[in-house]
């Protein structure tokens, strides 16, 4: 292990101590995916709040079969166990609440104006620099949370140009992972207890409406093989996004890809 992760897992295991997201944190040099590993330790019982993390991910995932990008040295990918007791319809919402908190946590540290495009999107300026994904086992409970942050990455791949960035990037400035993961685990933790308690709903959609992308834009979004068109009108309680079609029907969606139209 070298310098710079020693003291970055001691700093964030010390800025967690009595907390409850990173009461456990468990590190690995490389690993398949974050997720899948808190999956298994969570069938096997581990306790809620449980940290995974990973200097990187040989096949980091992303919805639908996708592939999160996950290079060693720069960024951060983890994932959170969780083990809320609340109806299957509502883990949408967990996705969205850690939308909230990456987009907040981000702003702390580094002053730049994240957006969210629902439903699991982060930007900057456009470009994606972060990612989440919720995994879930009904049968068992708990859901995972996976997030993704671009960090210190200066060589964005080709596939990936002109769609993602980094906080690097965007700043010009080099970022403290540790304060990163930190400030993360602290914005989740605020904003899952804020849950927890109920009320959450009317919270998250007004905090949701700041700083959406989407919200009053003609957006297109494509479920599978097919697309709607309309203008989002924003969250409804459960945390679906409403979205009115040209003949006036509103829809809500609780998936999809969405793309903002111009
Ligand atoms: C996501 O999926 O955005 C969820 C990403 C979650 C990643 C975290 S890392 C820790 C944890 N462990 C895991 O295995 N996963 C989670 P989605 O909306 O499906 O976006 C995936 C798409 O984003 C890809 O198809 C690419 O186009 C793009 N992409 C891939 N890698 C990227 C990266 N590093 N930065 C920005 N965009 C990326």
């Amino acid at each position: 292990m070298n310098q710079e992760r020693e003291n970055w897992l001691e700093e964030l295991r010390s800025n967690r101590q009595g907390k409850l997201i990173g009461r456990q944190i468990i590190f690995f040099q490389e690993i398949d995916s974050t997720n899948a590993y808190a999956l298994a330790q969570a069938r096997q019982g581990a306790a809620e709040g449980l940290v995974v993390l990973a200097e990187s991910q040989s096949q980091g995932r992303g919805r639908l079969g996708r592939i999160w990008i996950s290079p060693p040295g720069v960024n951060l990918y983890l994932s959170i166990l969780l083990r809320p007791e609340i109806p299957l319809a509502k883990t949408q919402m967990i996705t969205l609440m850690a939308g909230l908190a990456t987009a907040k946590a981000l702003l702390r540290v580094t002053g730049l104006e994240v957006r969210i495009k629902w439903p699991n999107d982060l930007l900057i300026n456009g470009k994606k620099v972060a990612g989440i994904l919720t995994e879930q086992d009904p049968s068992q409970k708990f859901i995972i949370l996976g997030i993704g942050v671009n960090v210190n990455w200066a060589e964005i791949p080709a596939e990936l140009q002109g769609m993602a960035t980094s906080l690097y990037l965007e700043k010009g400035d080099k970022f403290s992972r540790a304060i990163i993961s930190a400030e993360l685990c602290a914005a989740i933790e605020e904003e899952y207890l804020r849950f927890l308690k109920g009320d959450f709903s009317a919270y998250l959609r007004t905090e949701w409406a700041r700083l959406s992308l989407v919200d009053h834009k003609w957006v297109t979004i494509k479920i599978i093989d097919k697309e709607y068109t309309g203008l989002a009108l924003g969250l409804d309680e459960d945390g679906a996004l409403l979205v009115r079609d040209r003949d006036g029907n509103i829809n809500r969606f609780l998936a999809g890809e969405v793309s903002l139209r111009f």
